[in-house]
């Protein structure tokens, strides 16, 4: 019996498998707003057969978008127009989910295919970036982001509070807050980023009390029977993990302690620098230590995309949840030909009758 295609209970929600599409950008919305291009885009992975979708990295500020094309959800308008794209998840048997974002420093760039660069400014449709620090990324990434004042980040804080008000009304049913990749969160755990010297920089402590802070306001309004994840990057691939993965485990104890549900275990991307050793489920064994030294559910991605190695990872207990990315994009029913790859019965394949009836026959 395959272990990726057992169900997962979480609080109130079961999954029918172990299988996430990830948030991935599209880089698709108009002024924040999500149209059909997303409502296409995720009702197709759900109607492969995923067990969670979670939507893309969504802005809880205007300011805290990667590009201009990104998706919001800070006001009550822009939540709205997310209902077509979750009752569309839901219409095929996936769990909806969505990743609330604040992009920080690495705001303000163009997409992928425009440079993924920042853009040059205001008059091209730039804005001005904030973070801990008035430190650039680098790269291609090297505009100075403003210094957040205390009000600044008491702001932000908020922000992701009334942005989790607004995706539960809408209907969303599980939550990750985006504290991974360099944006926001994450430069003010990293020392790369973060060289503040008052509350919220220096030591462990200090540099990890924005992500506490915006967790425990998060978890007060997002209803306690829900799933509440983060995503966090455990280590940064820069010679200084292990001091960075014992940290990091300490927050998720003290995360978990809090109300966190699952931990969503991703690389930091702080420093342009990482020498990040890609191979085919390499975060599994990272994975299963934060499981097993934090003691609560996780998730990862990074390499999952042959079935094998989803289930492997699963099965030797490093993974409760696999997150697969570009290999959903590349097929959209990725779960249904893991399903057939893992020679799954008929019975657990979930792709609709009109195709399920003809392809379970030919
Ligand atoms: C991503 N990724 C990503 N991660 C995240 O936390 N929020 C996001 O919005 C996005 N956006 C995004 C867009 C695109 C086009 C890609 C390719 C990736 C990272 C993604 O969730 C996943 O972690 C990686 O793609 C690695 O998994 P795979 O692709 O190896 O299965
Ligand atoms: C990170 C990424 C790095 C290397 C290969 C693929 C993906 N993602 C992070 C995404 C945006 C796109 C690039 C987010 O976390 C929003």
């Amino acid at each position: 019996m395959s272990t990726l295609f057992q169900p997962l209970s979480l609080k109130s929600i079961t999954l029918r498998n172990r299988i996430a599409v990830p948030p991935m950008c599209q880089y698709s919305a108009i002024d924040g707003r999500v149209n059909d291009w997303h409502v296409q885009n995720y009702a197709a992975m759900a109607r492969g057969g995923a067990g969670l979708v979670i939507v893309e990295a969504t802005a809880v500020a205007p300011e805290g978008r990667i590009t201009p094309h990104c998706a919001g959800i800070w006001n009550d308008e822009l939540a709205q127009a997310f209902v077509p794209t979750l009752q569309a998840i839901k219409q095929h048997g996936a769990v909806p989910g969505i990743q609330i974002a604040h992009a920080g420093r690495k705001a303000s760039a163009n997409s992928p295919w425009e440079g993924d660069n920042h853009i040059a400014d205001e008059a091209s449709g730039g804005w001005q970036t904030i973070a801990p620090s008035p430190l650039a990324f680098g790269g291609q990434l090297n505009k100075q982001p403003q210094e957040m004042s205390l009000a600044d980040i008491a702001r932000v804080r908020d922000d992701f509070v009334a942005a989790a008000k607004r995706a539960r009304e809408v209907g969303f049913e599980w939550l990750e807050l985006h504290f991974a990749h360099g944006y926001l969160a994450q430069s003010f755990f990293s020392e790369h980023s973060n060289q503040r010297t008052d509350a919220y920089g220096g030591n462990y402590q200090n540099r990890s009390r924005f992500l506490r802070e915006t967790f425990a306001a998060v978890r007060e309004v997002w209803p306690e029977h829900l799933p509440l994840a983060i995503r966090f990057g455990v280590l940064e691939f820069d010679g200084n993990d292990e001091q960075t993965l014992t940290e990091s485990i300490d927050l998720t104890r003290g995360l978990k302690e809090a109300g966190l549900d699952l931990m969503n275990v991703s690389i930091g991307f702080s420093t342009s620098q990482a020498r990040i050793p890609w191979a085919p489920g390499f975060m599994g064994p990272i994975a299963e230590r934060v499981r097993r030294e934090a003691g609560l559910p996780v998730a990862s991605a990074w390499g999952f995309g042959d079935p094998q190695v989803a289930e492997q990872a699963v099965r030797d207990n490093q993974l409760d949840l696999v997150m697969v990315g570009k290999a959903h994009l590349a097929n959209p029913h990725w779960a249904y030909h893991a399903a057939r790859e893992l020679k799954i019965d008929r019975a657990s394949w979930t792709l609709p009758a009109p195709y399920a009836h003809w392809l379970e026959r030919y």
